[in-house]
């Protein structure tokens, strides 16, 4: 063949490629602008989810490993098999909904959240971020669209008492996690195994760097944020590092009419000082820091007896991890100044359910701001008060978070409310940004 002939071919079926890619590629694009989730759909699955440990107020107990979030759990993977998914329970307990893609040798995009509450929560907290991932899986299917990568949801084992589920899949699930009790009465290690996973073999669960493509997750902001500025949409920047300890305060216990105030060792009374100082060291410089004592008993409770021991809870919130620290060291400092003071002891016992603070991938949140964008709603970057699994993938992972507003700024809370056509914005930002990562 002549040279000319064979630069005519070359140009000719370059010509094609250049036509296919263009006709192709902006065929997917147009398909994928027009999807929408199901709005209704998504309420209606809320309120069916939170029939399970439906509380009193309103809100919902379904705290991890109860008999509720059991029944939950097997809800949600009704839902799962409903959107054409494979279900697996890793050794965590971690629910996972796998959807092959047209290229499985790629590594799968992950999205999904968790649906165990703390005691007396909400709805929403975490409920939105599960729901709403299987719903844009069954928006993909009822449209018949495959991605090329594999699409995985997942449902994380017992966030609330720590990210456990999350915290396995990075490989940072320890021992003494495994022993940590949980909000259900249960040692974690039991847990796993009541909901269907193997404690013994946690290191199973772990994925390497690399071999998750992104991890997306959406969720109710818990803040005011977005609404004061009314915003539709948070796209999240960071993640704060939350520390746990339990404080024991042993004093003495005593006849309450006769034992002299100048005479006492009273443990109650050194707990009342010490929430004063976190409160006061929590404010005491600049920042978005934040410390909460929770969690108080007193023993052994009754009028007439001076407390002789507490045991309370502190935790430590802030997006740097040697932040957190130098607020601890300052509150021991206060401690033993009230110990002295109230002639009793004070200890602090780190618990192992330590999440780690961490910035999200700028890549995925430009595709959540393209993503809303398209869709025709507002979005702004912040960072996230709360905990989220997201912060533990987010160390092997390009992870990004999506917020929408929560009313009131009320979280863990039965008043929980997150209404329903931000519940469904925030799940077609989901979808939309699940595809612009696959192209
Ligand atoms: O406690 C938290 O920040 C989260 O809601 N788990
Ligand atoms: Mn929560
Ligand atoms: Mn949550």
């Amino acid at each position: 063949m002549r040279r000319s002939a064979v630069l005519r071919r070359v140009i000719f079926t370059g010509t094609l490629f250049f036509c296919w890619v263009v006709f192709f590629g902006s065929q997917s694009f147009s398909q994928h602008e027009k999807l929408r989730v199901n709005a209704n759909r998504i309420k209606q699955r809320i309120m069916e989810l939170a029939e399970f440990g439906k509380t009193q107020q309103g809100g919902v107990s379904r705290v991890a490993f109860s008999e509720a979030n059991i029944q939950g759990r097997n809800y949600i993977v009704s839902l799962m098999k409903e959107a054409g998914l494979k279900i697996q329970i890793d050794e965590a307990g971690n629910i996972i909904g796998q959807r092959k893609g047209k290229e499985p040798k790629l590594p799968p995009i992950l999205f999904g959240s968790h649906i165990d509450s703390v005691p007396n929560g909400g709805k929403y907290d975490g409920a939105l971020g599960v729901i709403g991932a299987i719903e844009c899986v069954q928006v993909l299917d009822e449209n018949g669209i495959v991605t090329r990568h594999p699409l995985e949801v997942v449902v994380f084992t017992d966030e609330e008492g720590g990210l456990v589920g999350s915290r396995a899949m990075i490989g940072e699930l320890t021992p003494e996690a495994l022993e940590v009790v949980s909000h259900s009465g249960k040692k974690v290690r039991d847990g796993i195994s009541a909901v269907g996973g193997n404690p013994d073999e946690i290191s199973l669960v772990m994925r390497h760097k690399g071999e998750i493509k992104a991890f997306i997750e959406i969720h109710i902001e818990q803040g005011s944020v977005l609404e004061t500025k009314n915003i539709d949409i948070g796209i999240v920047e960071g993640i704060v590092g939350i520390n746990w300890w339990d404080v024991l305060i042993e004093g003495f216990s005593n006849h309450a009419g006769t034992t002299p105030m100048d005479m006492r060792h009273d443990a109650l009374l050194a707990a009342a000082h010490l929430i004063i100082a976190v409160n006061r060291v929590a404010t005491g410089v600049p920042g978005r820091q934040v410390g909460t004592v929770g969690r108080i008993q007193c023993e052994p409770g009754a009028p007439n007896v001076i407390p002789g021991r507490v045991v309370m809870s502190l935790e430590l919130r802030d997006l740097s991890a040697k932040k957190i620290n130098t607020l601890y060291e300052k509150i021991q400092k206060e401690a033993k100044a009230i110990a002295e003071k109230t002639k009793t002891k004070i200890s602090f016992t780190p618990i192992d359910a330590t999440a780690v603070p961490a910035p999200t991938d700028p890549q995925i949140s430009k595709f959540i701001a393209e993503a809303a964008q398209e869709l025709g709603l507002t979005s702004i970057l912040m960072p996230s008060g709360a905990g989220h699994d997201a912060q533990n993938i987010a160390r092997i992972a390009p992870t990004g978070m999506i917020f929408v507003p929560s009313v009131g700024g009320i979280s863990h809370s039965p008043k929980e409310y997150t209404r329903p056509e931000d519940m469904a914005n925030g799940a077609n930002v989901l979808l939309f940004t699940i595809l612009k990562i696959d192209q």
